[in-house]
């Protein structure tokens, strides 16, 4: 039967004719214009990038491969007594396009098993670190500091035909890939457990091996399934996979791009956001005596966070007009295992509460909640309480969307991205007569 790699080639021949024929035929279309607004404005809704790896519509959400959250979790094959599909299934599903059996996506749990082993000189240059760094910061440079194992820059070294430059990429993502569970519980653990590392279990797949090693019970092993799906990719325009296919652009490898991802991701507009939440829901709970606050004093809450000049974390998105899918999807873990926490119940009640009134407040474009407004709830419930550490899983998370983008980038021999700056006088000139 034919492996992941083999149905990937295939996949990647069929799809290069489709990018000649456009560029060659129809390179010239007209597809979008740009208003000064978006110059100046980050490039908002601007349509100037490519992925068929994830689409994310403004009202309803990211969908995988064409699929949407529920979609996905109830196509792909689970782990044995879980609700979850396996992490290495869905990654041969956002890499193919294509619903593995329960067998492939069984063979692909082996290969990052034969993959996991991280080399030694990760743990040393992570101890020599000082323990007070930030976990990001951390992962960043131990992903960096691999960079000697790419085989795509050993390969582009030696003189590698460009058709061929996809294989060494996929390599090095699958080898990246299955090494971050490992890395993310070394980090945790080194920092938050005494330097007590977990070895991993050869026999587990990856959410289960990433609860093992972190020293979690179950159902932690489901979290961590559910966990870096959801985080996986929500197109490409977003700051940790913008960064990653950026980087990737220059024939910059998989570790280097990689780690220009996570410090990406490590801003508190983008996947800082989790802790954030946690401690903004915390302090919430401290205020109000903690207990649950009635619905009147949260209101008040709510509005002084935001007559302060700061916003409500975990609302609002760039793009998305509605609730955060990946959003309703934890809370629907919430439901079943969280249903007493008390700070699951207030994450409910900011729900009720807030999007009413970030919608009087005016101002923010999407009232309603993303991704990071329950799930630092979800792993504090389970201990990890260490709010610092939360942006590292959506980094392993992240990381799973993105790479499968730069190895199909590499793939279709997208170019080296350049986008064109002007100046403010030349922005000035362009209104004259308006
Ligand atoms: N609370 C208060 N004000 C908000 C707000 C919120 N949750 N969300 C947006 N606004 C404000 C903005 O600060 C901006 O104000 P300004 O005009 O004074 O600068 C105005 O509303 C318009 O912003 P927008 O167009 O709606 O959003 P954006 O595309 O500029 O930014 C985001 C999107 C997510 C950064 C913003 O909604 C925000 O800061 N949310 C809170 C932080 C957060 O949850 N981040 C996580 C995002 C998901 C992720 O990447 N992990």
């Amino acid at each position: 039967m034919a492996g992941l790699k083999d149905i990937l080639h295939k996949k990647i021949l069929e799809q290069r004719p489709r990018v000649k024929r456009l560029l060659q035929e129809h390179g010239d279309v007209l597809f979008d214009q740009v208003t000064i607004g978006q110059v100046i404005g980050g490039a908002r809704g601007i349509k100037c990038l490519v992925t068929d790896i994830s689409h994310l519509d403004p009202e309803e959400g990211v969908r995988f491969r064409g699929r949407t959250i529920p979609e996905t979790f109830a196509a792909l094959p689970k782990a044995p007594g879980s609700c979850y599909p396996y992490v290495e299934g869905f990654w041969y599903y956002l890499l193919t396009g294509e619903v593995p059996t329960e067998r492939q996506a069984l063979d692909v749990v082996a290969d990052f098993q034969r993959r996991q082993q991280i080399p030694e000189y990760v743990f040393d240059a992570l101890r020599a670190m000082p323990r007070d760094l930030h976990p990001m910061a951390m992962l960043s440079a131990a992903v960096v500091a691999m960079q000697g194992e790419s085989v795509f820059a050993r390969r582009y070294n030696e003189g590698m035909n460009k058709m061929d430059y996809w294989e060494p990429m996929y390599e090095d993502a699958c080898d990246l890939l299955a090494r971050l569970p490992g890395i993310a519980a070394f980090i945790y653990r080194l920092k938050y457990r005494d330097d007590s590392p977990i070895s991993a279990d050869p026999d587990l797949d990856m959410g289960g091996n990433f609860a093992h090693m972190m020293g979690i019970e179950a159902p932690y092993d489901d979290v961590a399934r559910m966990y870096f799906i959801l985080h996986s990719d929500h197109e490409s325009g977003n700051v940790s996979a913008h960064t990653t296919r950026l980087v990737a652009s220059a024939l910059a490898d998989a570790y280097y791009s990689f780690s220009a991802g996570v410090n990406g991701l490590s801003g508190p507009l983008h996947g800082l956001a989790n802790q954030e939440v946690l401690r903004w829901i915390q302090g919430v709970m401290k205020k109000l005596g903690g207990k649950l606050p009635s619905e009147a004093e949260l209101t008040d809450f709510l509005w002084d966070t935001l007559n302060s000049g700061q916003v409500i974390p975990g609302y609002g998105h760039a793009v998305l007009r509605k609730t955060d899918p990946r959003f309703s999807a934890q809370m629907t873990f919430c439901e079943k295992h969280l249903a007493d926490d008390p700070m699951f119940q207030l994450v409910q009640m900011i729900y009720r509460v807030a999007p009413k009134i970030l919608m009087e407040h005016g101002k923010a474009r999407n009232p309603w909640p993303n991704v990071d407004a329950q799930s630092g709830v979800i792993q504090w419930h389970f201990g990890v309480t260490e709010y610092d550490f939360y942006t590292v899983l959506f980094a392993v998370g992240r990381a799973i969307g993105v790479l499968a983008n730069i190895t199909w980038d590499r793939a279709l021999g997208y170019p080296l991205e350049r986008p064109k700056s002007v100046t403010l006088d030349m922005l000035e000139e362009a209104t004259k007569g308006r």
